[in-house]
């Protein structure tokens, strides 16, 4: 039923929009006793274009904060860096999955609800998400999907399949001009949703048909990229892409010819959230940090930026009309239901792990 439900919320982020716009200001704070203080300095930790930079200058602007932000290119990258002992992020943007690793470890820590009166804003099909029930720890950022940009002219039909990443007649018509991203969930993800398996699958057998079409494929594949993929597009570099929805949309508002599509065999669907580390210096200021971006017309800003789907209800009124009814960010019922969450697959982790270093490994001297 949850799954039903995360399954078809899109439809309902789109018809939202009752929540109650709340004061942004903070009721208290960390540290029990005294009034809170701001750190006048807060230290993020993101993908890459991937916040508004008129949101950090605004959020300077109101509270006095300088935002530094530093990016990461996956969620593994990011967790090593925490498990490594990387002190000094105040917020950090993991996905759901590894949200439940980190909580898991011990990286997060709980949010204090009474700093974050904004949460209400968000569609109530986000506040319980199965990997942090009830929100304890995170708060829902950005949602999107993982598909295929291309130069559409190149492509007469738009390549709706895994088969022109994959399928040797197919995708060694496009030699040296694809790329992949450099995520071992997401890549080896890819290969199997081609195989026809679950992205999540745990099965040797099938993991290994994987790890052996990526190897195939690499003599087609330009580069493993999860940051400038968008910019090789543009820069004719390359004409098809793995990816996340959004880049390439982004990508589109200043070159006409990029398009994006979920392929008709199902791709991924993840939501990034907003989450504290317990090694934070400045817990307080980052609650207040995410506070402000719970702000309906903040998120919209955000949404609006990065072409990715908010899950801020009350945030829709100040989305443009061309994220918020563009089928391939916001997708209709029948494509969502053929998105699969990636989830932790536990013990078989350090297998996707190993496999990645093989795929990567793969002829090189
Ligand atoms: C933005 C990357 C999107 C995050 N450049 C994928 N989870």
């Amino acid at each position: 039923m949850k799954r039903f439900i995360w399954r078809t919320m899109a439809v309902l982020v789109v018809v939202g929009g009752l929540a109650l716009v709340v004061a942004c200001q903070p009721s208290g704070g960390e540290g029990g006793g005294g009034e809170p203080q701001l750190a006048s300095e807060l230290h993020l930790y993101n993908w890459s274009e991937y916040i508004d930079p008129d949101v950090l200058t605004m959020f300077e602007d109101e509270f006095g904060v300088h935002v530094v932000e530093d990016t990461f290119a996956s969620n593994e990258e990011l967790l090593a860096k925490l498990q490594a002992g990387a002190a000094g992020y105040d917020v950090i943007v993991p996905s759901d999955y590894m949200v439940e690793i980190m909580i898991e470890e011990g990286l997060l820590a709980e949010l204090d609800v009474d700093n974050l009166p904004n949460i209400s804003n968000l569609d109530p099909l986000f506040a319980n998400p199965p990997y942090d029930p009830g929100l304890v720890h995170c708060v829902p950022y950005l949602w999107g999907t993982t598909g295929i940009g291309y130069n559409t002219d190149v492509f007469d039909e738009p390549p709706d399949s895994w088969a022109y990443l994959f399928d040797p007649e197919l995708a060694s018509q496009y030699a040296g001009q694809m790329t992949m991203l450099n995520d071992e969930r997401e890549s080896i993800g890819a290969a199997l949703k081609y195989l026809g398996y679950s992205l999540n699958s745990t099965n040797e057998e099938e993991l290994m048909q994987a790890r052996d079409l990526l190897i195939q494929q690499k003599q087609w594949v330009y580069a493993y990229d999860s940051e400038q993929y968008e910019d090789l597009l543009s820069a004719d570099e390359t004409v098809i892409a793995h990816g996340w929805s959004g880049d390439f949309f982004m990508a589109a508002e200043e070159d006409e010819r990029i398009w994006y599509v979920i392929p008709r065999e199902g791709g991924t669907v993840w939501a990034d959230n907003l989450c504290i580390p317990t090694s934070a210096a400045s817990k307080y200021t980052a609650e207040v940090f995410i506070n402000f971006l719970l702000r309906p017309d903040i998120s919209a800003m955000n949404s609006n930026f990065t072409w990715y789907a908010s899950p801020n209800a009350a945030a829709a009124e100040f989305v443009d009309p061309e994220v918020l009814d563009e089928p391939a960010i916001y997708p209709p019922p029948e494509v969502m239901a053929n998105l699969e969450w990636i989830e932790d697959v536990g013990d078989s982790t350090p297998l996707y792990s190993r496999i990645w270093t093989e795929v990567k490994a793969a002829g090189e001297q």
